[in-house]
């Protein structure tokens, strides 16, 4: 019988090549658990505005995701991620959305996506798109209809409470949350006297999870396209669709605004899990992928909640750790410094919490959300650029759980240039930010301004939306109109075209990657993870192991520096040249074995084997 510790089957593994025994964790004598193709595929996001214009009018097209379907096949990649295509004003880049089932019309049409699923489907790679279901845009008819009057049949579609007045006689909100977006989440409507709830901007009222039609039209939209062979979905800030009864004040937690953070009252709420329970007995009935998006909730017992297998709710969630860990107390936009021990902690916790628990990563750097990963976790000084985004592919992708890249990830894109004019900058959260923050340096002066400013630039959603470089003519072969937003500058250095067919590019080291991981996905995908959380401030190192295909070992130097890691004894016979089977750096690396230490080059990446 295996020794039991804490519930968790912690047994001596054998490990190969008579290495000295370590503590494996693994959850129920099953490393990663049961075998699914959701939990091997590779995941590729697409961002249509920015992805490639096929016909002139300078936004990304469905026809042209089409015409580059050759290429997420010489990627390597399993499944295609889609965000909003659907019929929308823009007002947040197509998360708010006017009719489900129809196209944004510079998009192209329904029948584009299903040719679009056709012709993935034909390559051996599924299409899942993005369900954005806690709010829709102020122009759904549903919406359109409730604010009409309070006896409309679809007024109870959405969250419309009364004002609140004080002694004087002042109209005020229904409660003290705060928008996401800024501001209250709150927007009053003179016509029927009543503000209605927006988490996010105005124009995205929140969906009443409470009303059981909106249930069902929910469930009918997920059909409609799981009929057509939608594979699965991503599902917008899922975790907010039940909120708490009674949608009471927020503690006050930033004295200088009427308006509070309230994420305890919006995230993960009572009957959560109920409307999950309900989204997988459809998602079942098709065998669909499900990744839920769940911002504001770090408890793992309650992520287990979503994501253990046995709760058939979701097959896993982006959470927010990795992420926000450059968030100040202030939220995204205000400073605050990483270190590597932090990164460690977070990938050690959840690497260990979900082999324990039988539930399931989802593994992230970049998305549409969030700025480039060289050029937040790494650099995209054009000295250390291709290997920083070689060793971020190392350090993410041989970590157990579902891989996401998202578009220009694969090419080392990075940030927008620092010397850009904000008016470059076309996202809702960043110019609602920026206009709140000129508000504020009114009292707190302009080197208050600056500095935060600085801070936006590093973080806007912006840096991760400008176009796909895909070559070296105009606008970088994204389109030959004048594109929606400017293409980075640096494209006749980093693009589609100059990497594709070069085995030291980014491009070819990710197809390398992902080629490794398949080939040992019982290693990589579902093997036990032992996490060396030593105190380095350089150095990121990992193992992975399965008793029957090997053991691997991850080494990746996250400074620009040159630095010399000590390494433990335990691995000093595995890390051999012979072993080496993933470099970012062509020059081999030899290990000083005397001094029991090895040299690592900036930012340089390996990975060794050994076979079982
Ligand atoms: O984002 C959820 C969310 O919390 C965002 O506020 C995000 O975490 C933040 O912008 C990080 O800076 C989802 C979508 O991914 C995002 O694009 C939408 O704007 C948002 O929901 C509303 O649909």
């Amino acid at each position: 019988m295996p020794t039991i510790v804490n519930g968790v089957n912690r047994e001596e593994a054998s490990l190969p090549n008579g290495a000295e025994s370590s503590l494996w964790i693994h959850g129920n004598g099953i490393p990663g658990g049961a075998r699914a193709w959701w939990k091997e595929a590779s995941v590729y996001q697409i961002y249509p505005a920015s992805f490639y214009d096929s016909d002139g009018d300078g936004l990304g097209d469905i026809p042209g995701i089409i015409a580059k379907m050759d290429y997420f096949k010489k990627l390597g990649v399993d499944v295609i991620w889609l965000s909003p295509v659907y019929e929308s004003p823009q007002k947040d880049m197509g998360y708010d959305i006017a009719d489900y089932t129809r196209i944004h019309k510079p998009y192209g049409t329904v029948q584009d996506v299903e040719d679009l699923i056709k012709g993935l489907h034909n390559r051996g790679i599924r299409l899942i798109m993005d369900l954005v279901v806690n709010h829709t845009s102020d122009q759904h008819k549903w919406f359109q209809e409730s604010r009409t009057s309070k006896a409309n049949p679809f007024r109870d579609w959405y969250i419309w409470r009364p004002p609140k007045y004080d002694a004087q006689g002042n109209r005020h909100p229904p409660n003290n949350w705060a928008s996401i977006f800024g501001g209250s989440a709150w927007k009053y409507d003179p016509k029927t006297d009543e503000y209605y709830l927006h988490l996010f901007c105005t124009e995205q009222p929140d969906l009443n999870w409470e009303n059981p039609k909106v249930v069902s039209a929910v469930h009918n939209i997920m059909t409609f396209w799981l009929d057509k062979g939608v594979d699965g979905f991503r599902m917008d800030v899922i975790n907010m669709i039940s909120k708490t009864p009674g949608l009471p004040d927020a503690p006050v937690t930033v004295e200088s605004s009427p308006h509070q953070p309230a994420m305890l009252h919006y995230a993960n709420g009572p009957r959560l899990h109920e409307h999950l329970r309900g989204l997988r007995e459809i998602l079942d009935r098709y065998n669909a992928f499900s990744v839920g998006e769940m911002p504001s909730v770090r408890e793992p017992e309650e992520i287990i909640k979503v994501v253990g297998a046995s709760r058939k709710e979701l097959n896993m969630i982006f959470q927010f750790d990795i992420v926000d860990i450059d968030s100040g107390s202030l939220g995204k936009f205000s400073p605050a410094s990483w270190s590597l021990s932090t990164l460690k902690d977070i990938v050690g916790k959840w690497q260990t919490f979900m082999i324990e628990r039988d539930g399931w990563n989802a593994l992230f750097l970049e998305n549409h959300d969030q700025p480039r990963s060289v050029s937040r976790f790494a650099s995209d000084s054009p000295e250390f650029r291709i290997h920083a985004a070689k060793m971020l592919a190392t350090f993410l992708a041989f970590q157990s759980g579902t891989l996401f890249i998202y578009q220009g990830q694969e090419l080392g894109m990075a940030n927008l240039p620092k010397d850009w004019k904000l008016d470059e900058f076309k996202d809702v959260e960043t110019i609602n930010y920026v206009n709140e923050l000129a508000e504020i340096s009114k009292i707190k002066g302009q080197s208050f301004y600056n500095q935060s400013l600085e801070e936006v630039r590093s973080k806007a959603r912006d840096n991760s939306r400008s176009p796909i470089q895909w070559d070296t003519t105009k606008n970088a072969g994204f389109s030959t109109g004048v594109p929606w937003m400017r293409v980075n500058d640096d494209y006749m250095n980093c693009n589609a075209q100059s990497q594709i067919n070069d085995p030291e590019s980014v491009f070819a080291f990710w197809q390398n990657t992902l080629k490794l991981r398949r080939k040992l996905v019982d290693v990589f995908v579902y093997g036990d993870f032992k996490f060396l959380n030593d105190n380095d401030q350089n150095i990121y190192a990992y193992e992975r192991s399965h008793p029957t295909a090997g053991r691997a070992v991850v080494l990746c130097n996250f400074s620009s520096g040159k630095v010399a890691w000590k390494v433990p004894s335990e691995l000093l016979h595995l890390l051999s040249p012979e072993n080496l089977i993933l470099h970012n750096y062509s020059a081999p690396q030899h290990i000083r074995f005397e001094s029991l230490e090895m040299q690592f080059a900036p930012f340089e990446s390996m990975v060794f084997f050994v076979s079982a």
